[in-house]
């Protein structure tokens, strides 16, 4: 009788998937193959590389291994996670509808308000966490339907498997950006999406030492027509930031199992606080999207952010902080605290950024790996008494 072979763990998958022993040496790590071209034994022959914006051995590696962690067939990976997203809206053409999750990454909204509406493409940007409004935005010109959750910074959450079944049932396909939770905590494509959209600046490469971005698929067809993009317009992975990010997927279960516990304790601390006037995190019982969120993740991540009433207030506790790097991104080992309404999210108008809660006293942080009794210290002595 024929065993059926066990699956392997998500553990073991961010280690070995996509990754075999060099052939010619047996070099256990996957090489850097800096390399703009690939000789061919004979004319109109090639040994399944050709030119390296096309594919390169490393960039593969790492494809591979993020499709295995996001249960998908296929992985792309991009010069950053804008570059990834400008690839999947290059599927479109003019006259083509999007309708997008209102509040996203900030350089999100610039480049679908700044460049792609100019190539005659609409947006109708909607709170996605309400299903019906999100079905009420599709038009019959609707091609994409773009989310974010949670959502950066004010992690809002949406329903994937309740927007994936109003997206099929409607003929449109559904992105998911999964930057914030990674396949760790939240696996999009198995709860019905069609796209994961990373960046992996963030926490798959996890040591803010890369840019990079990625979208994960099942769907040949829609893949084949990715590669095309990917190729046609070249903004793609080099080698030596596939080789950094696949160094950090090794670690990312550990990582994010840290990060988490961490970032459970500092939303704890922060919803006690007296200065904070609001607390934005999926894993507090109070969000209101908490129990969609725990339904559809195994985890709540890391990234917090939280309202001190004024921008005074914000200005205060972000040059107070020693621990805490005041700095865009996040996701990496070192706790980083930012200021989204002047920073991150500083293309979105005014009037729009404090509709959706990115107001002047916004603090976000992201909880990194360091000592929790030092991160904790050093939110107290920031925020003061
Ligand atoms: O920075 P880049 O690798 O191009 O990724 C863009 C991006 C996409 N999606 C999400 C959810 C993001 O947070 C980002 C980038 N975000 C930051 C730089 C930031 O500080 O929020």
């Amino acid at each position: 009788m024929r065993r059926k072979r066990r699956e392997p763990g998500f553990d073991t998958l961010s280690i070995h998937a996509g990754q075999e022993p060099e052939p010619g040496t047996g070099a256990v790590m996957t090489p850097i193959y800096a390399t703009s071209t690939y000789a061919q034994p004979e004319f109109g022959v090639d040994r399944g590389y050709a030119y390296a914006r096309v594919s390169n051995p490393t960039r593969t590696a790492l494809e591979k291994n993020l499709a295995a962690l996001e249960g998908g067939a296929h992985g792309l990976c991009f010069a950053s996670g804008m570059a990834a997203i400008s690839a999947l809206l290059g599927l479109l053409k003019a006259g083509d509808h999007v309708v997008v999750s209102d509040n996203v990454y900030g350089g999100v909204f610039r480049a679908f308000e700044g460049i792609f509406r100019n190539y005659g493409l609409a947006f109708t940007w909607t709170d996605t966490t309400d299903l019906r409004a999100l079905e009420a935005a599709l038009r019959p010109a609707t091609r994409l339907l773009y989310i974010e959750t949670p959502t950066n910074p004010v992690m809002r959450v949406t329903d994937i498997a309740g927007a994936a079944r109003i997206a099929r049932r409607r003929g449109v396909p559904l992105a998911v950006d999964n930057t914030f939770m990674t396949p760790v905590f939240q696996r999009p494509l198995e709860l019905g999406a069609d796209v994961v959209i990373h960046s992996t600046t963030k926490y798959l490469n996890g040591h803010s030492d890369s840019v990079g971005g990625a979208l994960v698929l099942n769907d040949p067809a829609l893949a084949e027509k990715l590669r095309f993009v990917q190729k046609t317009t070249g903004a793609v992975l080099s080698p030596f930031e596939a080789f950094l990010v696949l160094r950090g997927t090794k670690t990312l279960p550990v990582r994010m199992r840290q990060h988490e516990a961490s970032g459970r304790a500092v939303a704890a601390f922060l919803a006690a606080h007296p200065r904070v006037k609001r607390l934005y995190y999926p894993g507090r019982k109070d969000h209101p999207n908490y129990r969609v969120h725990a339904r559809q993740a195994s985890g709540f991540g890391a990234m917090v952010a939280f309202d001190l009433g004024s921008l005074a207030a914000a200005r205060r506790a972000l040059n107070r902080f020693r621990l805490f790097t005041l700095a865009e991104s996040l996701g990496g080992v070192e706790s980083l605290a930012c200021h989204p309404a002047s920073m991150t999210h500083a293309s979105v108008p005014e009037g729009r950024r404090n509709a959706l809660g990115i107001t002047p006293g916004l603090v976000r942080l992201s909880v990194g790996l360091e000592s929790l009794e030092d991160l904790l210290a050093d939110l107290k002595q920031a925020l003061g008494r």
